[in-house]
């Protein structure tokens, strides 16, 4: 399995994010990478190599291109405004505002580009989801070379993140730019499974209307559980998308077998759909251990779910998305990796 990382993650390096009316660490820091990165080198799952560049066309085939220079420009922004630490938004357009009129500040701006107070920005934030673009785009290079499988091992996540919208520790959609690089490179159909505890909100909003790119999600019942506002049962698609949609909500609590009833469903509808390629949101925040998810997977099933990707026979893109229980990220991901490799070769 080829395997794409580079250390300049931590490039992006957020303090402070808002927890129950504090300000608190960030749960989404270098570490994690840092952790995955040593398990995976431990393994011996395949070879870690840098990303190659591929500038920000295939980027701006998912997201605005007003949204992208908006962040590219967003420190600068921000730093000239007198401002030394993370910039965090706290006003934003809800129902009855113009999101037509772009305004001229920087914080109106910020607002009209997010949808939570938990995603600072740094200074290096925008190189770092760049590069976390980049590790993708090379991760699906090598599949299109035809490489059976890759893992983009990069950092900040990137399921969150709308065409024109940050959040959930998310700038960049690196599993919507690699399955649409897929696509412009003559894919028919591309599926996508999201297995992070939380709702792939950016990825389904994204694809919500195309029949190319099917997007399935297994994560904790918006009903309770981040990101709320989106992820329900009866999201199956609109327009040409209509049937390509497929979320899968689960108490929070679930167990082991609630969760792999839901994978068993999610692979039948991918299995019908025939793929030509799979992209997987990789995140291990089910993990029983994880701070911020209230799923109860334990270890060895992080080696059940690589070994049931596998059997699907695809080609297939790991993307690594969220996992907050920091010390043990790097062994549930190199667990799904290896069952993958067991089946998969
Ligand atoms: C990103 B990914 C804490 C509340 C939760 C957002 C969670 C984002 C998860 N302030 N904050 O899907 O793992
Ligand atoms: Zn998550």
């Amino acid at each position: 399995m080829h395997i794409i990382y580079s250390p300049d993650h931590h490039l992006h390096r957020g303090q402070y994010e808002f927890f129950r009316g504090e300000l608190v660490p960030c749960f989404e820091k270098p570490e994690r990478a840092d952790y995955v990165f040593k398990a995976v080198s431990e393994s011996g799952i395949g070879a870690i190599t840098a990303p190659e560049h591929f500038g920000i066309e295939p980027i701006e085939r998912v997201h605005a291109p007003r949204y992208l220079r908006f962040l590219e420009r967003a420190w600068d922004s921000w730093a000239a405004l007198g401002n030394t630490k993370d910039a965090i938004p706290a006003v934003w357009p809800i129902r009855g505002f113009r999101s037509d009129v772009e305004p001229d500040s920087f914080i109106a701006q910020l607002g009209m580009y997010s949808f939570d107070s938990g995603t600072p920005f740094t200074s290096g934030s925008w190189r770092a989801a760049r590069l976390g673009a980049d590790i993708a785009l090379t991760a699906q290079k090598r599949i299109a070379e035809g490489a059976r499988s890759a893992f983009a091992l990069s950092r900040p996540p990137g399921h969150h993140a709308g065409a024109d919208f940050l959040g959930g520790y998310c700038f960049i959609n690196n599993a919507a730019v690699a399955a649409q690089a897929f696509i412009d490179q003559g894919a028919q159909r591309v599926a996508i499974l999201d297995v992070d505890y939380h709702h792939g909100n950016g990825t389904q909003s994204i694809f919500y209307e195309r029949a190319d790119v099917l997007f399935q999600s297994i994560h904790g019942d918006p009903k309770t559980e981040y990101p709320f506002y989106l992820g329900h049962a009866d999201e199956t698609g609109a327009g040409a998308g209509a049937g390509f949609n497929r979320n899968y909500p689960l108490p929070a609590g679930s167990s082991n077998e609630r969760w792999f009833e839901a994978l068993d469903a999610a692979s039948t509808r991918i299995a019908s759909y025939a793929p030509d390629a799979l992209v997987v949101s990789l995140g291990v925040d089910t993990y029983v251990g994880d701070p911020i998810s209230k799923f109860q997977l334990d270890r060895p099933e992080y080696l059940r779910l690589g070994a049931h990707i596998g059997r699907f026979g695809l080609p297939t893109l790991f993307v690594l998305e969220g996992g907050y229980a920091v010390e043990d990220i790097g062994v549930n991901v190199a667990h799904v990796l290896k069952g993958f490799r067991d089946v998969a070769g």
